[in-house]
Formats: structure tokens, C-alpha cells, sequence
């Protein structure tokens, strides 16, 4: 954008005194970048190597390597596939990302041989060379190769051979999927208001990345926060400003490696069901009367709507935790009204506290200590929405406990859930950095630290904040909150949205694979506003963006301030129609968004997958970025150009059924399929069992069943619960598959939860006859019948 349309879009957005603060702001900044340069600006003379070996002896799961200028080596094995790697010199992380480092006893070997030493698990074998090298291979394969690492205090560099097939995917959300060819900043960041393909950084920076080659892959995550960056040109390249270089290689396949790389950094809890289903936003329904006219047009025309968010300007000026009474005048007599018509309230909350003595939040927090300081310990001053601001040091346990025991004012007011937005921590900037200084000193649980370590980890902090102040306040309840930035091990404690999305055609077609690499960077649940933040789009590209999202984890209509209104029913038809069939849809598939939901809890596959995820070695597979899966059973290939009316889809290799016709399309190849306005490609893969509820209130939930292709079967589950709190559970485990001519289907369950004793069965792709149930006949209608809890399901066909 011109500066001069930039700076009147300023204006008009944070007004001219808030702009002259920008200013200021960008000044104090840089100078305050120089008075305190930060060991990394000003690196050692001197690069080195690990060189030669000096001394190498077994240590607790592995061994310990000393090198020639101080440099060592520790290596670990968690598990047989997994093994710790911990560079020095430089300090360890604080374990902020890990919740589990007491893995079981590994049986494992070292021994030195002609090439090096060994070190072996049984899955895998690592050489460490003389200089440094280290091989890994499974079995006879290479699979990894490093070469020796370089430090020039405090930065380390480490470089890492690719195959030339190699596709990388993960370093938590990035504008693109494949990553190949690019290099990524590891610095949380606010693009600005706005972003699209190839913007790097964004919110919300993971070091973790999956690769793909032939022959199998691995998964590495870096446990370093400091500011760094990876890429992916002729090597794997790695620079992290400071810190120990630490990483764990889990060898093994995509479901596998972060099954075990979220057993290491935490998994996703169950979200309160509600939170499955439709939100609608806008930066910003600013009164209580706008809110109910929101909530009435939703009842009006007839469209499902579980929660409405209200952005900042619900607060007396942008104070955090506080109400405007003015706009909100009795914000709990709203909430309550809402909830009696099934729809919850999510507030906003920005970490910046407005500086501010008449203030209680502020006062309270000054009084405590809790807030950021410069090195020469004055309180750090930074620019946010409130004006001069403050920033709470969420690395401080006192810090967490004081901003938490917030959360109860507006819990008290109704508010069921809560929407963390500005946590990269942003500023701000007229240009450049939109940040805190980088020397900004940082508790870091008593350790001590500055900000080029503590930035990437402001977000993770302020949800764990958040998350356990919920535990402690409604310990009977589940905690949800929405994020915008994080870092490794945020899905423990909140959703994630993929924030200032422009509105353009390309912009929905880069979100599938943002979404993606957000899921296998280890957070399940994701999601964009529909029809892109910073934007109005046109009826066809919200219709698009619309019909994608119903198949996403998190389903949200939000928008910038300034941007034309977008309501469902505010296109008029087709829109409206189409809007309120995939509402309707998505409440049909809440068991098995739900379902999958319980499965991220168990292994952390993200509810969003990419197509490649149960047949990496598939390598047609690698590029896709325009479609994806929704569990293992759905494919979705949402249309991302405008005016088409088919598009291409490659299917995995096996047999699928399309979604809205039970077509069986054989996988393995590409081909056509259309897309009228008001559909989107959707095929279900064949073996599979699909819990869906019904149109209408009040039946049970009705198993779809896809026959599997000739010899073949397939397993399912459906989970259930009470939806909200800690209490009995559910599984049903579901095998289908064909036992001379008749489509059997067996059911284990287990766990107390009662919810359901009435299934419908509803058999796609073949004509079902006469269903046994235990032994016991029962009538089918139209392809459809009705039974009890069934321990096997024996259905005749025609086939
Ligand atoms: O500086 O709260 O990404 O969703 O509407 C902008 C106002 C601050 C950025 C978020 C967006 C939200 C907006 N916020």
C-alpha cells in the first residue's frame, strides 16, 4: 500500500493521536534496540566447529560427546524412534514446551566403530563422526544426515542433506504448505493488518517440520525459542540467535511421528462440544442491541449459530477485562439471553494493559511487579490499542496467577470462552519491527532470559495463563480459548486462528494449506474467517470460503472494521440457502467432528489432514495444497477460483464414494467433478462409518456406512459424552467389511456414558436388504433401519 493511503486507513481506523504515538513509538523502539544491542547483533569473531572428538562415554538413555573448543554433544533416546540431540555451549530451554520427559527405558547399544560411534535403539542407529557428522538410519536406511554444527556465540547453525524429493511441511503457520524452496523466520509476527501467499512470517512460528522422502520420513522439532529461521533450499538449513541446540528426530511416518511428538509436547484437550459449531464475528458488533439483532437474524432465517464474539470494542476503552456500560450496559442480562437461545458468548482479550494509574488492572499489576522491564529495569512502555501499554511477563508464575484471576469478572458476566488476540506480542510500528524490544528481560520461571527467546513464547504463556485460571475457576468445565500466535505445545491449551486473511480467491486457496501446516505443526484445531479478514468479498468468494470452512475444525464468520457487512442472509439468495445447507451439515457431522476430536486427544492427528496422511508413500500425493481430509473418511476439495464449475481432484489410491451421491470414483488417478454453486467435492473413503445426527432434534445419531471394495474392511469409532465436563465417556469401535455377500458391521464399545441406546443405520453405495441384528431380524426402509446398541450388524445386498 502507498504510505500516504496507509497513513488516512490509520487515521480512520486509530485516529491521529494514536497515529503520532505510532511514531513515537517506531522511535523509541529503535532507539532502545540500539542502547540495548542484544548478544546476537554483535556475535562472537569466531565461528567453530565440533572439529575432532575428544572424549565419547555412555550417558542415561544414550551417550555424551565432548569435541575440540568446548563444544559437546548429549544424545537421548525417549523411545525407540525418537532420540534427543543436545548441542553446547549455550543454555537449555526452559521446558515450556514439554509436558512428558519420564518416556519408558529404551534397550539400547553404543559402541565405536570404524565409521564412528554408534548409538542404537532398536528402531534407530545414529553415527556420530569425529567431526561432528551424525547419520541416522533405519534398519540399512539413511534417513537423516547433519553436518557437523557451527557456533559462533551465541548463534548456532546447523545444516542437514535433502533429498532431492524431499517435501517439508509444519513450522506451525506458514502461507504456503510444501515448504520446499523457501527459508521461514521463526519470530512470531503481525503482518500488518493483512496477508496473503508467501508472507512470512506470521503469528504464529513452530520449529518443527515433517519430511517426506523416499524411502519414509521423520519428524524434528527444535526445542529452541529464540528468534531463528529454517530453510528449505539445496539443504535443510537451521539458525537459532541463542540458546543450546536441542532437537528431537522422531523416525517414523506422519501419524506415527506426531502421535509421538505431541506425546512430548502435549495434546489437545476435548473442547466443550458447542465450540464445533458455527461462530459468527466482526470486528465489531459494538452494542448490546447490535449483538441481539445478530442473534435474531440467525433465529430469523433459519440458521444454526453456537456463538457470538465480541471484539475490542466491547471494552471501556480497550481495557482489558473491563465493560464498556455504556455500549454493553448489562452485558450478563445479553449472555444469558443468548445462551437460552443456545448461543454462547466469546470476548476478546489483548495482552497489552493500558497504562493507566486510575486503573485496577494496571495499578494491581505495578504493585505485583508483573510486567515487563527494560534491562535497566524500568517498566517497558509499548504502543497496543489502549494507547501506552504495559505487557505482562508471562514467563513469570506470579505473573500468569495475577492475569488470570481476571478471567473471573467476565465468567461472572456469562462469558463462555475467550478469543487471545495481539499475543505474537504486536506493537504498534510504522514499519519494521511491531514488537518489544529484543533485550527486554524475561522471568522465564526464574532463569532469567530476554526477549529474542521470550517473544515466540509470549503467546504459549498467556494461554497457559488463561487455560489453567479456567481450570481453577470452573473446575467442573472445560476451558476454551482461541489464540492468534503460540508456540510448540500451545494445542494443550487453545484453538487457533489464522488471523488478518485477505479476501481474495488466492487467499482462500493458500488457507487450506496454512490450516494444514498448522495441524501437522500439532494443533488440531484451526480455522480463518470466512471470506478473509481485510476485505469485502464478492457473494461467490464468501459462498466458497463459506462451504470450505464447514469442513474445517474451527467454523467463523469475522471481518475487519470498515469492511461491508456479511451476515449469511446479507447476499441475499443463493447465498443465503447455500449458507444454511452447510450449517445444516455441519450440525449433521458434529459426532464425527467430535469423534475425531476425542481421537486428537488420544494421538494428536489434527482434525484437518493432508491427503498424503494415510499414504505418505503415495508421492503424486506430496503437492497437493488445495484439498485435504477431514478425519481419514472425508476428503474435501473445496473450489478456491472463481467462476468454476468443475475442478480436479486426485484421490488416493482405493475406493471413494462421493459425498452427495454415493458415486463410487476409484482413487489413484485424477478426474473431474463439479462444482455448481452450491456444492463442493466431497468424497468419503470407501470401509469407513460416518456418525452423523440427524436433520431434525431429538433421534439418535445415524451410522453412514461405505462399504469397503471387495476383500477389503475398515475401522471407525464414534465417541460420546456429556458435551461439556470431565464425566463417563463412550467409544463405539466399529469393523465393516463383507462376509459372502453381506456387509457386516461389528461394534465394540466401551466406557459408561449411556446418550444413545437407538441407532440408524443408513448404507451408501449399495441396495441394503434385510438387516440381522444379533440374530434378530429387522425392517429396512429406503436403505435405512433402526436398532439397539448391536454387537454385529449383518446386512443382506443386492450386490
Ligand atoms: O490490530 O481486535 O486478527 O481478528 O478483529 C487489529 C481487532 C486487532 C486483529 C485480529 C482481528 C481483530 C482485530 N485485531
Amino acid at each position: 500500500m502507498e504510505p500516504f493511503k496507509k497513513f488516512f486507513l490509520a487515521v480512520r481506523f486509530i485516529g491521529l493521536r494514536q497515529v503520532l504515538r505510532t511514531v513515537a513509538y517506531t522511535g523509541t523502539l529503535a532507539r532502545l534496540e540500539t542502547r540495548f544491542p542484544t548478544a546476537s547483533q554483535t556475535p562472537a569473531a569466531k565461528i567453530f566447529k565440533p572439529e575432532a572428538l575428544i572424549s565419547a562415554a555412555p550417558a542415561p538413555r544414550g551417550a555424551a560427546f565432548k569435541f575440540k573448543h568446548g563444544i559437546e554433544l548429549q544424545v537421548e533416546f525417549l523411545g525407540n524412534t525418537a532420540v534427543r540431540l543436545t548441542w553446547k555451549p549455550g543454555e537449555l530451554p526452559v521446558p515450556y514446551a514439554v509436558v512428558e520427559d519420564g518416556w519408558e527405558d529404551v534397550p539400547m547399544e553404543v559402541d565405536e566403530g570404524e565409521d564412528g560411534w554408534r548409538v542404537s535403539s532398536e528402531g534407530v542407529t545414529l553415527l556420530v563422526g569425529g567431526n561432528g557428522r551424525l547419520r541416522y538410519f533405519k534398519g540399512e536406511e539413511l534417513f537423516r544426515e547433519e553436518a557437523p554444527p557451527s557456533y559462533q556465540a551465541p548463534i548456532w547453525r546447523q545444516s542437514a542433506a535433502l533429498d532431492e524429493h524431499a517435501h517439508l511441511y509444519g513450522l506451525g503457520e506458514r502461507s504456503r504448505f510444501n515448504l520446499r524452496g523457501g527459508r521461514y523466520r521463526l519470530w512470531n509476527t503481525d503482518p500488518d493488518g493483512s496477508y496473503g501467499h508467501g508472507e512470512d512470517p506470521l503469528y504464529m512460528s513452530i520449529p518443527a517440520y515433517t519430511c517426506l522422502q523416499p524411502g519414509g520420513g521423520y519428524l524434528i522439532f527444535y526445542e529452541n525459542s529464540f528468534d531463528g529461521e529454517i530453510g528449505f533450499e539445496d539443504q535443510a538449513e537451521a539458525v537459532f540467535l541463542g540458546g543450546a541446540l536441542r532437537y528431537v528426530v522422531f523416525a517414523e511416518g506422519p501419524p506415527e511421528a506426531l502421535h509421538d511428538y505431541t506425546r512430548l509436547t502435549g495434546r489437545a484437550p476435548l473442547p466443550p462440544r458447542w465450540v464445533l459449531g458455527f461462530h459468527q464475528s466482526r470486528w465489531s458488533y459494538e452494542t448490546e442491541a447490535e449483538v441481539r439483532e445478530v442473534a435474531e437474524g440467525f433465529k430469523r432465517h433459519d440458521l444454526p449459530l453456537a456463538a457470538i464474539h465480541l471484539d475490542i470494542d466491547y471494552m471501556r476503552g480497550y481495557r482489558v477485562f473491563s465493560v464498556d456500560k455504556t455500549r454493553f450496559p448489562d452485558l450478563k442480562g445479553l449472555t444469558t439471553d443468548l445462551e437460552a437461545g443456545g448461543i454462547k458468548t466469546v470476548t476478546i482479550l489483548d495482552p497489552g494493559v493500558k497504562w493507566d494509574p486510575g486503573y485496577d488492572v494496571f495499578r494491581e499489576g505495578r504493585d505485583q511487579g508483573v510486567f515487563c522491564q527494560l534491562p535497566d529495569g524500568k517498566t517497558l512502555r509499548g504502543l497496543v490499542w489502549p494507547g501506552w501499554a504495559v505487557y505482562p511477563d508471562f514467563t513469570h508464575p506470579a505473573a500468569r496467577r495475577w492475569w488470570g484471576g481476571y478471567y473471573r469478572r467476565l465468567v461472572s458476566e456469562g462469558v463462555a470462552g475467550f478469543w487471545h488476540d495481539m499475543n505474537e506480542p504486536a506493537a504498534f510500528t510504522a514499519g519494521g519491527a511491531d514488537t518489544v524490544p529484543r533485550a527486554t528481560v524475561h522471568e522465564m520461571d526464574g532463569r532469567k532470559g530476554i526477549h529474542e527467546e521470550g517473544h515466540n513464547l509470549y503467546g504459549l504463556l498467556m494461554n497457559r495463563a488463561g487455560f489453567e485460571a479456567l481450570r481453577e475457576l470452573q473446575p467442573e468445565k472445560r476451558p476454551w480459548l482461541l489464540t492468534r500466535s503460540g508456540w510448540a505445545g500451545v494445542q494443550r491449551y487453545a484453538w487457533k486462528w489464522s488471523g488478518d486473511v485477505e479476501s481474495s480467491w488466492e487467499a482462500l486457496r493458500m488457507t487450506v494449506g496454512t490450516l494444514l501446516s498448522t495441524g501437522v505443526s500439532g494443533i488440531p484445531y484451526s480455522g480463518s474467517d470466512i471470506g478473509g479478514f481485510s476485505g469485502s468479498p464478492s457473494e461467490e468468494l464468501f459462498v466458497r470460503w463459506f462451504q470450505m470452512a464447514a469442513f474445517t475444525p474451527f467454523f467463523r464468520n469475522h471481518a475487519a472494521k470498515g469492511t461491508a457487512r456479511s451476515e449469511p442472509w446479507v447476499f441475499g439468495e443463493p447465498a443465503l440457502s447455500i449458507c444454511r445447507e452447510f450449517l445444516r451439515l455441519r450440525r449433521r457431522l458434529l459426532p464425527y467432528l467430535y469423534t475425531l476430536g476425542w481421537e486428537a486427544s488420544q494421538t494428536g492427528a489434527p482434525l484437518m489432514r493432508p491427503v498424503w496422511w494415510r499414504q505418505p508413500e503415495e508421492r503424486v500425493l506430496w503437492d497437493i495444497e488445495d484439498a485435504f481430509l477431514l478425519g481419514d473418511a472425508l476428503l474435501v476439495a473445496p473450489v478456491v477460483e472463481r467462476g468454476a464449475t468443475e475442478r480436479r481432484v486426485r484421490l488416493p489410491t482405493g475406493r471413494w464414494y462421493s459425498f452427495w451421491d454415493d458415486e463410487v470414483v476409484e482413487g489413484g488417478r485424477e478426474s473431474a467433478a463439479d462444482t455448481p454453486l452450491e456444492r463442493i467435492p466431497v468424497f468419503v473413503r470407501a470401509g469407513s462409518v460416518i456418525p452423523m445426527a440427524p436433520d431434525i432434534h431429538g433421534e439418535g445419531p445415524k451410522l453412514h456406512i461405505y462399504p469397503p471394495a471387495g476383500e477389503g474392511s475398515g475401522s471407525s469409532a464414534m465417541y460420546c459424552d456429556a458435551g461439556e465436563g470431565y464425566g463417563d465417556m463412550r467409544v463405539d469401535r466399529f469393523e465393516v467389511g463383507w462376509e459372502g455377500g453381506e456387509l457386516v458391521v461389528k461394534r465394540e464399545s466401551e466406557g459408561e456414558y449411556g446418550g444413545t441406546d437407538d441407532y440408524g443405520v443408513v448404507v451408501h453405495g449399495v441396495v441394503a436388504g434385510k438387516g440381522v441384528v444379533d440374530g434378530k431380524g429387522i425392517e429396512t426402509r429406503g436403505g435405512e433401519m433402526r436398532t439397539g446398541p448391536f454387537t454385529e450388524l449383518r446386512i443382506a445386498t443386492d450386490d
